[in-house]
Parts: structure tokens; sequence; C-alpha cells
């Protein structure tokens, strides 16, 4: 029996499957390993999360570094993927503590900007768990037996062209899995990969390694991009430009609101189609209509957001600069220096402070923020999350605990508030109240209907609130829509909505305004202004009525300018009288509706205007604020 058993054995060591086996264990050991610690940080980060989804691009992710090893002499190999085991460990580690403060994956921009992050550099020990050293356990215990190992191995040669082919075979494999999990995040979020706005849904979608691998490829093609040198005549140029652009020609309600408060709202996906409409006899936003009519009302305003998205407004709100020309300025020039208007204003000896209830890291506000120079960041972290609304804190306790939040700051402040509940898919129906959309029940536009009407029924008790407490009476409050609600996807049900047979690119364009409210004390300067104009105006009009100094401003200023210029990022603009649109190469005269013909005089136009985002870019590929400011 003894005898038996013992041949059973001898003959499976002898065995070609037990040999290969063993003369690639610490391949199969390496892939185990950084398998198990990968799927130990994704339970961490989203227990929730159903593992099955995430294992294929996981296992195609190892599979592809694994491959590599294959091509290597034994001795370098398992040096390889030893230090492979080493910095990836080292990578979740650090990602398991950015995600212990900021709920979120950290990126090279983060590490790289990492003095902007304040609270969490200075705490990293307190982010540290014991626990954590499992994911360097084996580093330590497997010496001996790597030492061991290299000794038997070493002496097997094998041939390359075999392994040559191992590696292919296995790099394929690997490759083909990964590209379609990305490519399925790609057709679902198109502009997610670049843009960076949610990294844990992007994480938890294509595995901690392949998302790590695709944030180095967008910081290194940014770093790439702004390698190229700039000329001192092309800066001369931009700075000529934005001279010439921040020049004061006329006065109108300059200093209007020098010492008092101010107090910036950006409220989610709020379109102008939804200000003083109604569905079945009620109005949608009774609360900001009757603000509006205390208020002064710019009626032509756009949202010029791009792959930022909700970043790009509210990058465009506090730089008037253009958003980045791919992806979201927030997350690849979260390093340049900015002349925001939180810096300006705390030049004035204002506090200044953004708050938002979502977590710290999304869309990269956390570092954000800092580079634009708030003095504080009231984040998730810094409300009681009692009741949540679609993707976070709700609107209601986000405005109130924010207005017990202003009371306590040292005055003259910047509040710069940004609410969450009015977010797509607007599907948290049941969070929204009772709101009768009729006909529209059950559809996208009619959840975005009770959405809408849900912060704006938050939106008017918090305005109640501040005039309560004598906030209004000493403040300058000013309150826009940061983008679009209804997709292009949807475009009819809005123009059914709206009673409207034009399916024309202008008319569409016409539905991307978002209202503009600035409310003075005593009601004072209220009406409706008919100025086009858009996000990139919102700073060069604040500076106007706070005193600011203009000086690398894009935009214009709302109170003093004639010019209704408008240009968007992909290219297309108006000037209050024409409109482009850059996808079909088009004009239209916005007053008729009808098409034109390309003038001399347009054509010039166009150039200059795309010249401008030009700039822009530049501005951005080369720290242009920090050259000028050291320069003066
Ligand atoms: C999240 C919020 C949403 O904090 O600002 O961003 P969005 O998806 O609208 O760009
Ligand atoms: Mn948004």
């Amino acid at each position: 029996m003894n005898i038996s058993k013992f041949k059973i054995i001898s003959k499976l060591r002898d065995s070609k499957i037990f040999k290969m086996l063993i003369s690639n264990i610490d391949i199969l050991l390496f892939s185990i390993l950084i398998f198990i610690k990968i799927m130990n940080y994704a339970k961490q980060i989203s227990p929730e999360y159903l593992y099955i989804g995430v294992t294929h691009p996981v296992f195609a992710s190892i599979l592809v570094i694994v491959s590599f090893s294959v091509l290597f002499k034994v001795n370098k190999r398992i040096r390889y993927l030893y230090l492979l085991d080493l910095i990836i460990s080292l990578i979740l580690m650090a990602d398991l503590m950015y995600y212990r403060y900021f709920k979120d994956v950290i990126t090279l921009a983060a590490v790289k900007n990492a003095k902007l992050l304040g609270g969490v550099s200075s705490s990293v020990g307190s982010l540290f768990n014991v626990k954590d050293l499992f994911y360097l356990l084996d580093i330590v215990i497997l010496i001996p037996f790597i030492k061991r190992y290299k000794k038997r191995e070493s002496s097997r040669k094998k041939k390359f062209l075999p392994k040559f082919a191992v590696f292919i075979v296995m790099f394929l494999i690997g490759i083909s899995i990964d590209v379609k999990s990305v490519y399925a995040v790609a057709k679902e979020q198109p502009t997610l990969l670049s843009s960076m706005s949610n990294r844990i849904y992007l994480t938890k979608m294509i595995g901690n390694l392949n998302f790590h691998a695709i944030d180095a490829y967008n910081y290194i093609s940014t770093k790439f991009k702004n390698s190229k040198k700039i000329s001192a005549d092309d800066e001369k140029e931009i700075k000529n430009f934005l001279d010439q652009n921040n020049a004061v020609t006329t006065t109108n309600l300059k200093g209007e609101g020098e010492g008092k408060n101010l107090i910036v709202i950006q409220v989610e996906a709020l379109q102008q189609f939804v200000i003083n409409q109604k569905i079945n006899g009620k109005e949608i936003t009774p609360n900001l209509n009757k603000w509006i009519n205390k208020s002064l009302y710019f009626d032509n305003y756009f949202y010029q957001v791009a792959g930022g998205n909700t970043s790009d407004a509210e990058f465009m709100s506090n730089n008037s600069l253009y958003p980045a020309q791919s992806g979201a300025a927030y997350y690849s020039y979260s390093g340049n220096q900015y002349d925001s208007l939180a810096k300006q204003l705390n030049d004035k000896n204002y506090y200044t402070a953004a708050l938002h209830g979502n977590n710290e890291g999304f869309w990269n506000r956390n570092v954000m923020y800092k580079a634009e120079k708030f003095d504080d960041f009231y984040g998730e972290h810094s409300f009681n999350i009692d009741e949540t609304v679609g993707l976070g804190l709700s609107d209601k306790s986000f405005l109130d605990q924010s207005v017990e939040k202003m009371k306590n700051f040292k005055q003259p402040y910047y509040s710069f508030l940004v609410t969450l509940s009015s977010h797509y898919p607007y599907d948290d129906v049941k969070n929204y109240g009772d709101f009768d959309v009729g006909e529209y029940e059950g559809t996208l536009l009619g959840n975005y209907l009770k959405s809408i009407h849900y912060t704006d029924q938050q939106l008017g008790v918090f305005l109640d609130k501040l005039d309560k407490e004598g906030i209004t009476q000493n403040s300058i409050i000013a309150l826009y829509g940061d983008h679009f609600a209804i997709p292009k996807d949807n475009t009819d049900q809005l123009l059914k909505f709206e009673n409207v047979n034009d399916t024309s690119d202008l008319q569409w364009y016409e539905y991307q305004k978002v209202p503009l409210v600035i409310h003075f004390p005593e009601d004072s300067h209220k009406g409706i202004n008919h100025t086009y104009g858009g996000q990139m105006d919102l700073y060069p009009t604040l500076a106007n009525l706070f005193n600011l100094p203009k000086q690398y401003m894009m935009g214009k200023d709302l109170f003093n300018s004639d010019s209704g210029k408008v240009i968007f990022r992909n290219g297309s603009f108006t000037n209050g009288k024409i409109f482009y649109v850059s996808w079909t190469n088009t004009y239209y005269d916005i007053k008729s509706g009808k098409q034109v013909e390309e003038t001399d005089e347009l054509k010039k136009l166009r150039d200059e205007y795309n010249k401008e985002l030009e700039y822009s870019d530049d501005i951005l590929n080369h720290n242009l604020i920090k050259v000028f400011e050291n320069g003066n």
C-alpha cells in the first residue's frame, strides 16, 4: 500500500505538468497573491460591489504584466516579479489610505500635488491601519524561499522562441480582455476615461491596475503636451490679448458689492427652460421664480462646460478660463497657479469657503480648491450625512447645514456652494416629494422636473433663511445652473414638452441656456438683462462688483460689455446676433432662425474665437499665469 502510494507520488513528480508547475511557481504565486490583494482592496473600497464583474479586468491586467516576465531568464524574472509585487502592494496601501480620507482612488496628479492635500499629507500616520501590513506580508515571508528557488531553477535554460510564443499568447489574451472592459466603460460614459470624474466607479469597472495605467497615460500625455516650449512671441501675444480683454472701459455697478459677502450657488443640472414654466398649471420652480423677480436675471446665459462637466462650470466661474481641450482641467491642471475669485477676495481679507455634500475627491475638488486658494473646503467629512437624495447628502440637509456654518464664518466671506440632489438620472423619485408631472410621469423629463422642483423647494427655504438671518442685507448672491439636464439623445422629449417643432441645432442651443441670477441687497437693480453671456463671464462680472483686479480673465464683464460673445469648447460660438454651430459648420441668424452664408467678417470672427481657445489652452499647458505673475 505504502509502496504504491510512493510510486504515484514519484510518478506525479516526474510528470510534465508537475515539472512545468514547479518551474513556473513564481509566476503562479505572484499572480495569485496580486489577485488576492487587488480583490481585497476592491472589497474594502466598495463592499456592496459584485466582485464577479471586476475579476475579469483584474485577472487580465495581471496576465499582461506577468506576460513580460516570461521573456526573462529565471533570476531576472524572479527579481521583476518580486519588485512588481512590492510596487503594486505599496500602491494598494496608498490607495487604501487615500480612500480612508477621501473615499477616492489616488492619482499621479494627486501625489504630485500632495502639498495641496493639506489634511491628508500631515495625517498619513492616522490613516494607516496595522491590517494594511497584510499587503507586505508575502514580500517578507517569501525572501528565503526565493533564494532557494533561484538556486534550484537558475540552471534551467529555455529557448527564446517558445518563451516568446507564450508571451504573445498571454499578452494578447490579457490585453483583449482589458480592452473589452475599458471599451465598455467608454461606451457607457464617453468622457469618464479622460475626465476621471468618478474614479471609484472607474476602478470598480476596470480594476485597480488598469485604473492606474490609464491615470499614468493621462498624466504623461498632459505632461508631454506641456513640454513643448512656448515661444516668447506667443507668450507676449497672449499677454497682449489678456491686457486688452481685461481693460476697463465703462464702470456700471463698479464696486457695488465691495465689503459685502459673496454667496455663489451652483445648482446641479438647472436649465433655463424650467424657469417661469408650468406643468399641469403648477410652477416647476416657484421659489426661484419669486427670487428672480427680486433680482437681476440674465436670460441669455449659456453653460460652456466640456469634458469636466460640473467641475468645468466651477472652473470657468472661478477662473474665467476655458475648460481643458480634453478631460477635466480640475484633474489635469490642478498643479497650476490660478488668479481665482477666491484668491483675489482672500487678498481683500475675505474668508473663502467651498461647500459641497459629496466626497472630497470627486472631480479632484480636494486638490483643486486648494489651487484656487479657498481657505476651506467643507465636503462630505464636514457634514452630518443625515439624509441622502440621489448621489449623496440631500440638498435640504446640505443647505440647512451650510447656513449654520455660514453664520459662523468671519465676515466678509465668499461662500461657494455646489448642490447635488438634482443629478442625472433623476431616479430617486420617492425622495423628491410629491409633484404631479402628468403625462411625463415615469419619463426622464418627468423625473427631472420632479428633482428640480425638489431642489427649488430647498433653495427657497435656504434663501428665506438667509433673509431671516439678515445675511441677504449684506451679501451679493449669485445663482446659476452648471450644465444641461436633458442629454442630447433625449432632446425630443424636451421639444415635445416645450411644444416646439424646430429640431435645428440653433434651437438645440436655445435649450443650452442656464439661468444666472444676481441678487443685490434691498432687491436693487432687479430686472431682466438680455446680454448674451456664459459661465466664463461670471468672474469678470463679480470682479467689477467687488472691485477686484482683472488680469487673466478670458471672459467679459456682463455689466460693462456690449459684446455678446460666447465661445463653446467645441468651437461653436455666438456674438449675440449670429450663432455658429461647429459640427455642421453652419451660421444662423438668431432673430430669424435662418441659416446664413459665411462672410469674410464671420470667417474672421471664427478664426479670432478659435485663437482665444488656443490662448486658453496655452495658459493651461504652460502654466502661464505663474509665468506672468513671476515676470510682474
Ligand atoms: C458630484 C457632482 C456631479 O460631486 O458635482 O458632477 P457631474 O456628474 O454633474 O459632472
Ligand atoms: Mn453637475
